[in-house]
């Protein structure tokens, strides 16, 4: 038989024999069928797949350890299972410790830690993996395993774990080998079954992951659907290079030769890889330890991307793109189809699903490696090498074009959020058809807020007097809590910086009471807006309110109306002459049933607003106005006092 190559010069197991004392036994089968899910990760379909890969994995080990060359799997109809492979046969001499049993037995009956057996180079110990043989056994209704070994062929029955008789011989045979056949328990596994293509998969990615083997595939025709086949010579000369070129087809590349290379004997384990990048591919990275697949990643893969990044960096700088810093693994590997696959001893797997290698010697392995090679494959083809910086560049700035993005979003939504918290703002964002109610104290704005219309109507209630700007020192209006939840909840800023977009509703309404209290607040506000915000007001933003003052209602008829002329001319229009009239007064907005302040002076349509505005031809004199009623000298109030007694009452009425 012919041997495989050593994957290592200097791989001792070729040198050193198995001897049944080297057997480390631990404990029986017994935990295993009760606990199964601790040793194999639980009784679904996956674990029950996880026993054919225990099984296959130890033919592989055969293989990769340079002993078998051919396996073969074969899916019988019911869950039965058959692997052989054509390795020196598990050894079945007598055990010294355990006086009447074969090292098989031992083998299959025991718990033991994989590492210690014999020294096996590359076995997959490490997690779910190495438990081997004697794990399936014990979850299966039955095992027959059959060791040609020295020309005699010897058989053993196995019954949930337990021997059933002895290790039978059976006479001389002419190959060698282990055949392990199995039928997981359906007392453990209630309702999983072996699924073909699954079963053909996994076959076929060790087929891939090792060179060096041909696996002979054969499946039930019944049991076959889709692309999995009923037969099939699994062999793979290119390795994962074949792997990689089946699964990107005739995809479009970045490059057209794969990065593809393999380290097989520098003393501290193999390494091979294959990557291209293809645009219009889903990317993957398909990493290996010892031809078990590690789909969490791990040191591994850690080396691969550092390596790739740091190599393809030295070539930026190089062709002195400024740009190079730019460029992270991430990038690299967002278009990548790569597949990585390891050899080293004793390999840790981490995690609950041991499923990444957390050796940290194979990062340094792959790392020194890969970085080396791509190195020389860049250097070696600098069109390609250019090609793929520019590619992997435009990915960065794509990345970074999108984080800032994000962060400008963010910015506006942190913006939105410093709104004061008092304000009730409306869903619809935009100046269109929004606007803001400024309600003088809180009870009114509680009753406007559970009038208005949310979508569109916002509602800010202003607590008591506010500022007067005209007369208050500059300062003075930053400080001021009222204006300045004013002045954000508005979003346009002041001043010079007033900025007519920025103005987050279309409408800026003044909603005060009807009374001298609510002319007083409603005047601040229009001095603050004329002196603050001009533009606001020049733009036709600015708005009054007109509240009712009385309620008149007779019978069925109920009107308001907004002073005194208004209530004696609706008591002469609205009713019937000399009917008893009742007429209510409005303290203020907040004894306003939310109702009725939504039907009298909030909802669009039934409402009356004013619109403020500054007649070009009066601005001097309004100006003149604002300074003497509002302005810091107390003097040319008096006077405009006297000078105005007889009109008090008009004056009132803004
Ligand atoms: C179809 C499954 O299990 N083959 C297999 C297993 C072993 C050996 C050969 C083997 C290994 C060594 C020496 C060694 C196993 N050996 C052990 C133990 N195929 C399958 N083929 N001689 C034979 O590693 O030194 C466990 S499995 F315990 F001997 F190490």
């Amino acid at each position: 038989m012919a041997k495989a190559p050593d994957l290592f010069d200097s791989a001792p197991a070729s040198s050193k024999a198995y001897t049944a004392k080297d057997i480390e036994v631990l404990e029986g089968l017994e935990p295993v069928r009760r606990r199964p899910g601790m040793y194999i990760g639980g009784t679904d379909e996956a674990a029950l797949h996880h026993l054919a890969a225990e099984i296959l994995d130890n033919a592989m080990d055969e293989a990769v350890a340079g002993f078998a060359t051919r396996i073969e799997v074969d899916l019988e109809p019911n869950d039965v299972l058959t692997v052989r492979d054509n390795g020196r046969g598990i050894p079945i001499d007598p055990h010294p410790k355990f006086k009447n049993k074969s090292a098989l037995e031992v083998i299959m009956t025991t718990l033991h830690s994989g590492g210690k057996f014999g020294g096996k180079v590359y076995d997959t110990s490490g997690g779910l993996h190495g438990v081997g043989s004697s794990v399936v056994n014990a979850l299966s209704e039955w095992m027959e395993v059959e060791v040609d070994r020295d020309r005699r062929g010897h058989q053993m029955r196995f019954e949930r774990g337990k021997p059933v008789g002895k290790l039978k011989d059976i006479g001389a045979v002419n190959r060698r080998g282990t055949i392990v056949r199995f039928h997981p328990d359906p007392q453990i596994f209630k309702d999983a079954h072996f699924s073909a293509a699954r079963l053909y998969r996994m076959v076929k990615s060790k087929a891939y992951l090792f060179r060096g083997v041909e696996i002979r595939w054969r499946c039930d025709p019944a049991l076959v659907r889709g692309e999995t086949p009923a037969e099939e010579t699994l062999k793979f000369p290119g390795g994962l290079l074949d792997f990689l070129r089946g699964e990107v087809g005739a995809g479009e590349t970045v490059t057209p030769r794969e990065f593809f290379g393999r380290i097989e004997s520098n003393g501290k384990g193999a390494v091979e890889w294959a990557i291209t990048w293809a645009p219009a591919i889903e990317p993957f990275l398909q990493s290996y330890c010892n031809t078990i697949p590690t789909p969490q990643g791990g040191t591994h893969e850690q080396g691969l991307r550092n390596a790739l990044t740091r190599a393809l960096r030295a070539h930026g700088e190089r062709v002195n793109s400024r740009k190079t810093a730019l460029v992270t693994p991430d990038d690299l590997m967002a278009q990548a189809c790569a597949v990585l696959s390891v050899f080293i001893r004793e390999p840790e797997f981490q995690g609950q699903t041991k499923e990444k290698l957390s050796t940290p010697d194979a990062q340094r392995l792959v790392e020194n490696v890969v970085r080396d090679h791509f190195d020389h494959w860049l250097a070696e083809n600098p069109a390609d090498a250019d090609r793929l910086f520019n590619f992997v560049l435009d990915l960065a700035e794509d990345r970074l074009r999108r984080r800032q993005e994000k962060e400008t979003q963010r910015k506006s939504a942190t913006r939105k959020l410093r709104l004061p918290g008092k304000l009730a703002d409306c869903t619809k964002s935009g100046q269109d058809g929004t606007e803001i109610f400024l309600v003088e104290g809180d009870s009114a704005g509680g009753s406007a807020k559970q009038a208005r219309d949310r979508a569109t109507q916002a509602v800010l209630p202003l607590r008591g007097k506010i500022l007067n700007v005209a007369s208050a020192a500059a300062g003075k209006l930053a400080q001021n809590q009222e204006l300045s939840d004013l002045v954000q909840a508005l979003g346009c800023g002041t001043g010079a910086k007033y900025r007519d977009d920025d103005l987050r509703y279309e409408r800026v309404i003044i909603m005060t009471d009807a009374d001298v209290d609510g002319a007083h607040i409603a005047s601040l506000l229009l001095t603050f807006f004329y002196r603050e915000m001009p533009r606001l007001i020049a733009k036709g933003h600015l708005h009054l309110a007109m509240p009712p003052l009385y309620r008149l209602s007779h019978g069925g008829t109920i009107v308001y109306a907004r002073d005194e002329a208004d209530r004696a001319r609706l008591l002469k229009s609205a009713f019937k002459p000399n009917a008893k009239v009742e007429v209510s007064r409005f303290k203020g907005l907040g004894e306003m049933m939310p109702a009725q302040l939504k039907e009298t002076t909030m909802r669009p349509g039934k409402r009356a607003l004013v619109r403020v505005e500054i007649a070009e031809a009066e601005k001097s004199r309004t100006e003149n106005l604002v300074e003497r009623l509002m302005g810091k000298k107390p003097e040319l109030r008096f006077q405009f006092i006297q000078e105005n007694a007889q009109f008090a009452a008009a004056a009132v009425d803004i």
